[in-house]
């Protein structure tokens, strides 16, 4: 069976409006979705545990009648984590240590400075108290994500981390909860939906109050996040996962047909987009995936993803080829081009970029260190990578010398006399020598 890609030209008369079809993506919440949220949330927020209790057994077919029994103790991640095939356990622990030094890297420290008058000014930085984890159930439990999620958490110093994840029929996923012990999770319950977060964001009697909630999930989840940011801060809403490979035509195609496919089987939403400057490469690559295709297990959703969202792209030079990534702002980037450096000062957007024809995106997705949670739909225009940065926040420091509160007396006077702001004003005034 032969499967059919979009192919574009970047000269065809039409392309612009072409890539504006295909790129676009909305997550649709439709009011059904907002209703049944609305009620959830306002439920656990009135009802805390019993609440979610209910819904639980409702939704994830438990027959639990206390909290107690949705916790996880810490003897039980360990255990999970000790239980490993031992290949299994030295790869996890691997890639958390691996994610966790590039994560060092991203602290920031507080930092002051003394003007010539005695005045300090300066930034503190501090990590979050407590921060919630939102890991998917079913298809999309995904261990890595654990490790991505926390341990930023866990390098910014934050002291608590709650992490919520459904378990559908009461089936623990030892991988999910081995991962958990490995990022240094402090407590789990075995709760999800919008159920979780709306727990996580108002506290019940047994499940903290949380200063952020992170983490991908399904409708329902996302619904949610958006309705309780503002009591709580959240991550980005993460849309289907993307890659942009961009190839100059020497890398082998069957490899980067599987480095399409291994975005593409996440998701039948998901999106992998082939560019190259040699027409030829893109029909090799066209016939790597005909060949591949059938030895893949999720076939299925691949066909679907790279039929509905996917692209093969003849670009007419270096120079286009450097607009439509900039255009597209990928949450993935691959160079598979011999000299990436000289690309990289062009490139503006894009979420991750790997560089060269060795690095695949996969390596990122599990281990080589930086974070996979990553901007989707073009969001790498004005936002990042999750990072130690999500979890640590800032205040400013003011320290006035007798000499600094006169001198900046004076500015503040007239600026807040021409507000009409007179406590303001008195108030700055009285700290003027005379
Ligand atoms: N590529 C996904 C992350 C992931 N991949 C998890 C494998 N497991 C983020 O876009
Ligand atoms: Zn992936």
């Amino acid at each position: 069976m032969t499967i059919s890609i979009r192919r574009f030209r970047s000269d065809q008369a039409d392309f612009a409006a072409q890539m504006d079809a295909l790129l676009s993506w909305e997550s649709v919440s439709d009011t059904g979705v907002q209703q049944i949220v609305t009620d959830i949330v306002n439920d656990v927020r009135k009802r805390g545990d019993m609440a979610l209790i209910e819904y639980t057994n409702r939704f994830d077919r438990m027959n639990v009648d206390s909290m107690a029994q949705l916790e996880l103790s810490q003897e039980q991640l360990q255990t999970a984590l000790d239980g490993l095939p031992d290949a299994q356990r030295a790869a996890l622990t691997t890639a958390a240590e691996r994610v966790r030094s590039y994560h060092e890297k991203q602290k920031t420290d507080s930092w002051q400075y003394t003007e010539a008058d005695g005045t300090v000014l300066g930034q503190k930085v501090t990590p979050m108290d407590r921060v919630g984890i939102y890991v998917p159930g079913g298809k999309a439990a995904y261990p890595s994500s654990v490790l991505m999620n926390a341990i930023p958490a866990h390098v910014a110093g934050v002291s608590e981390i709650i992490m919520v994840v459904p378990t559908p029929d009461g089936e623990l996923n030892q991988l999910v909860l081995a991962a958990a012990a490995a990022a240094g999770v402090s407590r789990v319950f075995t709760v999800g939906g919008a159920q979780a977060v709306a727990a996580l964001a108002y506290g019940t009697a047994t499940v903290p109050q949380v200063d952020k909630i992170v983490g991908p999930g399904n409708i329902f989840v996302a619904t949610a996040k958006r309705m309780v940011f503002g009591v709580v801060g959240i991550d980005m809403i993460a849309g289907p996962s993307e890659i942009l490979v961009v190839c100059d035509g020497d890398t082998n195609p069957d490899w980067i047909a599987m480095d399409l496919f291994s975005q593409a089987e996440h998701d039948e939403d998901a999106q992998s987009i082939l560019v190259s400057t040699d027409p030829d490469f893109l029909d090799a690559v066209a016939a790597s995936i005909e060949k591949l295709l059938p030895t893949m297990e999720r076939a299925d959703i691949i066909r679907t993803s790279l039929t509905e969202r996917g692209a093969l792209i003849h670009a007419a030079d270096k120079a286009d080829a450097l607009n439509l990534i900039n255009r597209i702002a990928p949450e993935h980037l691959e160079l598979s081009v011999a000299d990436p450096e000289a690309w990289l000062p062009e490139i503006r957007h894009a979420g991750a970029i790997f560089m060269g024809r060795y690095t695949a995106e996969a390596l990122g997705d599990y281990c080589a260190g930086p974070n996979h949670v990553l901007p989707t739909s073009g969001t790498a225009r004005f936002s990042s990578p999750l990072g130690v940065y999500d979890f640590q926040k800032r205040s400013s420091l003011i320290q006035c010398s007798a000499d600094g509160a006169s001198e900046l007396g004076k500015v503040a006077s007239i600026l807040a006399r021409g507000e009409h702001l007179t406590a303001h004003a008195r108030s700055a005034e009285y700290r003027i020598k005379d």
